[in-house]
């Protein structure tokens, strides 16, 4: 029995088919964790669901950007954008099913055992461990709540309050967790968000700093494992965190991360988000030198 965890899905099926295959995957003793983004930009998203609704024994699944902006579209069809992938899912004819499926997942996974926390973006540097969970808590009971679900939905959008404070209520609340959640990229010490930049690490603005690297980050004895940020490429030099998402829908890689033995994986993805043939098995340690961040 392994456990895996792989980056950021986009709809790209092949890709991830390549990677369980390379390690021969069999669902029903191993496992696979999803840093989230399962949908969306790639050529697959309704079958890309489908599949992993079909696995879904096996799975352990944090929500993305992408997947709550494609629950806000079944609920409100237009919120779809032109560059959104996601009307088939919407019009399929099982889309009930893999939706109620979808709103059961989480926003944040925590494996005691193992001490690794799992979650799409990352955990702001002012909050611990347990005030993450507690908070992608109050997410997760509105997903799943048919009644407040519709507020929810129409008001997680925007950049704004772009700092927590316990004071917080309502939807404004909801929003800002989400946020940290699953779009953070650069923040202050102090947890103000910058949603704008989106880049590699030089683009931060004064003052700023990627959310894992503040060094009194509250949630730094914890292994985290992230996606969203393709533009790190996987590199991150920070003891501790994994960062999954190497731009597979943008002809980048799929990475596949083996959490117990640390063993990486990865299969070459097309401009159209499809597998490339013959991509050799690769460990990221073997790629080039790191680019360090400011
Ligand atoms: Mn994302």
């Amino acid at each position: 029995m392994a456990t895996y965890a792989v980056g950021d899905l986009q709809g790209c099926l092949e890709p991830l088919k390549c990677l369980l295959a390379r390690v021969d995957f069999n669902p029903a003793v191993d496992r696979l964790w999803l840093v989230g983004d399962l949908v969306n930009r790639g050529p697959e998203s309704l079958e890309t669901l489908r599949y992993l609704y079909s696995i879904r024994q096996s799975l352990v699944c944090v929500l993305g950007n992408h997947d709550l902006h494609l629950l806000a579209a079944w609920r409100n069809v237009e919120r779809l954008k032109k560059s959104d992938t996601l009307r088939e899912i919407i019009e399929a004819p099982d889309a009930d099913r893999l939706f109620d499926w979808l709103r059961q997942q989480k926003l944040l996974h925590y494996d005691e055992p193992r001490g690794i926390a799992l979650v799409h973006a990352g955990i702001p540097p002012q909050w611990t461990l347990g005030q993450a969970l507690e908070r992608a808590h109050e997410v997760e009971q509105v997903l799943r709540d048919d009644n407040r679900l519709p507020l929810y939905l129409d008001g997680m959008y925007g950049n704004e309050p772009s700092k927590w404070s316990k004071s917080l209520a309502g939807v404004e609340r909801l929003r800002v967790i989400t946020n940290y959640l699953t779009r953070m990229r650069f923040c202050t010490a102090g947890g103000k968000l910058d949603l704008k930049s989106k880049e590699g690490l030089a683009t931060a603005p004064k003052g700023y700093k990627p959310w894992f690297a503040h060094k009194d980050r509250r949630s730094r004895h914890v292994k985290i494992i992230f996606g969203h940020w393709a533009a790190l490429q996987g590199q991150v030099d920070e003891p501790g965190i994994i960062a999954l998402d190497t731009g597979c829908v943008w002809g980048g890689a799929m990475t596949l991360y083996n959490v117990d033995t640390g063993q990486y994986h990865r299969c070459d993805c097309t401009e159209d988000g499809n597998a490339r043939q013959s991509a050799p098995p690769t460990t990221l340690n073997d790629q080039s030198p790191r680019e360090p961040y400011p």
